[in-house]
């Protein structure tokens, strides 16, 4: 144990000395990583003393989260651990060297949720709230002699009325709250006469940059001081701005009396000659600001900040600009937990993260939905990222008749003031949110109240921090979610607003975003508009012939990868295209862990990421946003997951920045095809029974690159033809019969058995679903496809028998529908009525009939003669 602890108190060491001045620092810091015991759950006893026997515990290092979820499985494993509750830590721990008069403190970099401390048996406190960091001064309690025991109670119970987490944000969410130290621990020795390090755990420093020209910048810095020692004293504070070369260091120093357990704020302006602005991804230049505490010679305490030099503006005409020159701003959404980690994410994580958003070419990113990581605001700092940051003020907030209560309200602000000074200084940040979705229903159903605690939340951060913007995510203005004539307005009340919006997903058609925001921007002309949330789930073992050919199922099975891709596709041409917008952020860079969701083909999983929960798999929309993003070369085979497919016939889809891309399929060259909107298609390209090889090649700026994939082609003599109506998902029956999606087909509406919009979700609450009796399988039903419609389907020669499976689906009695159904411009069927035929409605109705294919295409025309035609399944088959 000792040997561990001290190994980390040199690790800490090296990373002081790595950053500069560790052999002078007066201050040390020591992570508390190793040798923590931890036991999950409730002792009987208070386990706080010395002599508790912890022997049966569990050792494990900080980071550490007790829980496990989210897994592309269809239930859970023995992994899974969604235990919300309490859990305990104890450590032992010796006193690290220190001088007469220091100060110990000890710092939490985000515990989830309530963190309760005891330090050689005495309560220190407690923090309500998991994500930003807190400090306890231990020094009074510190025994050098012996090992001092921690012992921290972490709880993140799920809040529920009464419940120890009731007034704690966020009280619910479509993300998981993490339990635990599932952040860094340190013991801070610091001098007496300090860098105040017990401002809100802040850095007790805070820079702003008053101008900045090609000329001169003006920087001030605020210094908060205080003071442990019995005495006043006359201090000077110095402060420095570096760009690497000492010779360019620019320095002001102010003499402050600092009087006995006393605290002083010290403002000091500096003035930087031409300086070097942070251009964000283009130039993301920092400075580091150096205080230093002095008495005469002596330095007392020193805290190093970054500095990024630069001002924006945002228009709610005109968008955002960087240093007073325009900057589109388009990036992604983060939630910080991955795959067999949780949130106990290690700083290699952190970056690996941000190199993959670097990589698909953001340059703006949305911290959702609380404070992250400070690892995550250096690294957007160094990468050049424009930040979103917010507390977790989300979703369902009240529980009952809609207003926050007062100790919820206390709690927000708690969170948004320790969000603002712990990051004050991170120039990547640009606004900070107060609120996301809060205007949809309190969790008992009311509508909400939450207009005095946005504007309350806006001044504060106005307050706090004058140099930002305030900034609300909204959902539910002009939603169905909301009752307008009770709910309160919210857009307004922030400086700028985002738009959570999901046509192609929570409602239909994707291409409807652009009218979506223009209404808003009509309706909201003075106020900024970003859209901080757009997005498809994406499974990549569901797959889609056609994401046109049947409505998919937001909250349910399947959630095809094709279907992602294609929602992206059509939301990105309209978002792109919208000036005013100051921002976009896809809906998310990663899957994420949720408790309450069973979609896709995972559990306790948002999979609406560009990249898997354990970050191996870049999905297919990556390369979509990556080959639109970023100019270095970028093509991309869409579908690859997609090895089995359905029909002979398939468009091949490519992403990719060239102009053009060519195609060949087991050697054969294809041709080229443009790549407007950075998509190119091959369109009706055959493939034969078994394998074929697809190569697809290009060049962007003289570089030549390719791509190859491998799609198995069916047989259709052995395999036959089969289309599941109306369906968005290719899939196969137990009897092992492969249907493809719906596809081939034009005219005609596909509908679902059961609706799956929210609002249908919400209105059909408590009512049972339909199904169709005496079926082959409830898949071929899900989906179908009604009206006067025609498929006209690519398909060898010779004789076929044709099968259709249909039903009624309306309660329609006999004789109130019926359809003929043309193969070839000749009837085969002449009426069809699925209630007369089957006896009743909602059960099966199959009829199949012969035909001679001569010309390689069968067309099947479906003509209604009463009320719409309607099919679920076709089925051609040699006979
Ligand atoms: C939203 C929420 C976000 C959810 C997302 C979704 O609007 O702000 O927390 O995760 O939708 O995927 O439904």
């Amino acid at each position: 144990m000792y040997r561990q602890f001290w190994l980390s108190v040199i690790f800490g060491l090296f990373a002081l000395s790595s950053a500069g001045h560790a052999e002078l620092s007066p201050r040390q810091t020591h992570a508390l990583q190793n040798g923590w015991l931890f036991q999950l759950g409730r002792p009987d006893d208070l386990p706080i003393a010395k002599d508790y026997n912890d022997a049966g515990w569990q050792q494990v290092a900080v980071p550490h989260s007790w829980n496990r979820l989210g897994e592309y499985s269809i239930v859970r494993s023995q992994q899974t651990n969604a235990y919300q509750g309490i859990g305990w830590y104890r450590l032992r721990v010796p006193t690290p060297a220190s001088k007469a008069g220091d100060r110990h403190i000890l710092q939490f970099d985000g515990v989830g949720t309530v963190a309760d401390l005891w330090f050689n048996g005495h309560h220190l406190g407690q923090h309500r709230g998991g994500y930003s960091a807190f400090r306890f001064d231990v020094t009074k309690f510190v025994n050098a002699r012996a090992d001092n025991l921690l012992v921290v109670r972490a709880d993140n119970s799920k809040p529920m009325p009464g419940s120890s987490t009731d007034d704690i944000l966020p009280l619910s969410g479509d993300f998981f709250p993490y339990g635990g130290l599932y952040r860094g621990v340190k013991w801070i020795v610091a001098p007496p006469q300090q860098i105040d390090l017990l401002d809100h755990a802040g850095p007790g420093v805070y820079i702003s940059t008053l101008s900045a020209g090609d000329d001169q910048a003006e920087i001030q810095v605020l210094t908060r001081l205080r003071s442990f020692a019995k005495r006043p004293a006359q201090v000077e504070l110095v402060t420095t701005i570096r760009d690497g070369r000492e010779d360019k260091a620019r320095s002001v120093s102010a003499r402050q009396k600092l009087s006995a357990n006393g605290t002083a704020d010290v403002t000091q302006k500096l003035i930087i000659p031409q300086p070097r602005l942070w251009q964000g991804r283009q130039d993301p230049h920092l400075y580091t600001v150096t205080v230093e505490l002095r008495s005469g010679k002596k330095v007392l305490d020193r805290v190093d900040q970054p500095l990024g030099i630069r001002t924006f503006r945002i228009d709610p005409n005109l968008g955002f600009f960087l240093n007073g020159k325009p900057l589109a701003l388009h990036g992604v959404s983060r939630h910080q937990d991955m795959a067999s980690k949780g949130a106990a994410l290690s700083d290699a994580d952190h970056e690996r993260d941000m190199d993959l958003i670097e990589e698909v070419g953001a340059n703006t990113i949305r911290f959702a939905h609380y404070q992250h990581a400070k690892k995550w605001f250096e690294l957007a700092d160094q990468r050049g990222m424009i930040v979103w940051a917010e507390i977790p003020y989300v979703s369902m907030a009240t529980f009952g008749d809609g207003l926050p209560s007062a100790a919820f309200v206390k709690n927000a602000r708690q969170q948004l003031i320790e969000l603002i000074r712990q990051n004050y200084n991170h120039p990547s940040v640009v606004v900070w949110g107060v609120g996301n979705e809060i205007d949809s229903k309190s969790l008992g159903g009311k509508p909400v109240k939450a207009q005095a605690l946005v504007q309350d939340l806006h001044s504060l951060a106005k307050a706090e921090d004058p140099s930002r913007l305030s900034a609300l995510a909204d959902c539910c203005a002009s939603s169905p979610f909301v009752n307008p004539a009770t709910a309160e307005p919210l857009i307004g009340l922030t400086d700028v607003v985002g738009l959570n919006r999901y046509p192609g997903w929570y409602s239909p058609d994707p291409s409807a975003m652009g009218a979506i925001l223009d209404r808003m921007h009509a309706k909201h002309p003075s106020v900024p508009l970003s859209v901080t949330e757009y997005g498809a789930g994406g499974a990549l073992t569901q797959h889609s012939d056609n994401p046109t050919g049947g409505a998919i199922n937001a909250f349910g099975r399947p959630h095809p990868e094709g279907y992602q891709s294609w929602v992206h596709e059509e939301n990105w041409r309209q978002l792109k295209t919208r000036r005013y917008l100051w921002a976009s952020w896809v809906w998310n860079m990663f899957d994420f862990a949720s408790d309450f969701r069973v979609e896709g083909d995972a559990i306790d999983l948002n999979d609406k990421g560009l990249v898997t929960f354990d970050r191996t798999v870049r999905k297919d929309a990556f390369y979509f946003y990556k080959a639109n993003w970023t100019k270095a070369p970028v093509l991309h085979v869409t579908g690859r997951r997609y090895v089995d497919r359905a029909y002979p016939v398939a468009d091949i889809t490519a992403y990719s920045n060239a102009a053009a891309a060519r195609l060949s399929v087991n050697g054969v060259d294809l041709g080229e095809q443009p790549c407007p909107d950075r998509i190119c298609v091959w369109r009706n390209i055959a493939l034969a029974p078994g394998q074929n090889k697809l190569l697809a090649k290009a060049q962007v700026n003289g570089t030549d690159i390719e791509d190859a994939i491998a799609l198995n082609g069916p047989d259709p003599d052995r395999q036959g033809i089969r289309i599941n109506a109306g369906d968005l998902t290719s899939m196969a029956l137990a009897d092992g019969r492969r249907f493809g999606s719906d596809h081939f087909f034009s005219g005609g509406d596909s509908k679902a058995l059961n609706p799956r919009t929210i609002t249908a979700l919400f209105e059909r609450r408590g009512a049972k679903p339909k199904s169709v009796a005496k079926s082959q399988s409830a898949d071929l039903h899900d989906g179908y496809r009604e009206g006067r419609f025609t498929y006209d389907i690519p398909i060898p020669n010779g004789n076929w028998i044709v099968r259709i499976t249909t039903f009624e689906p309306d309660s329609r009695a006999p004789g109130q529908r019926s359809f003929s159904v043309a193969a070839n411009g000749k009837i085969a069927l002449a009426s069809v009525d699925p209630a007369a035929l089957a006896g009743a409605a909602l059960t099966e109705v199959v009829r199949s009939f012969p035909v001679n294919v001569t010309a390689g295409r069968l067309t099947l025309a479906f003509n209604p003669i009463k009320g719409p035609a309607i099919v679920s399944a076709l089925e051609i088959e040699r006979p």
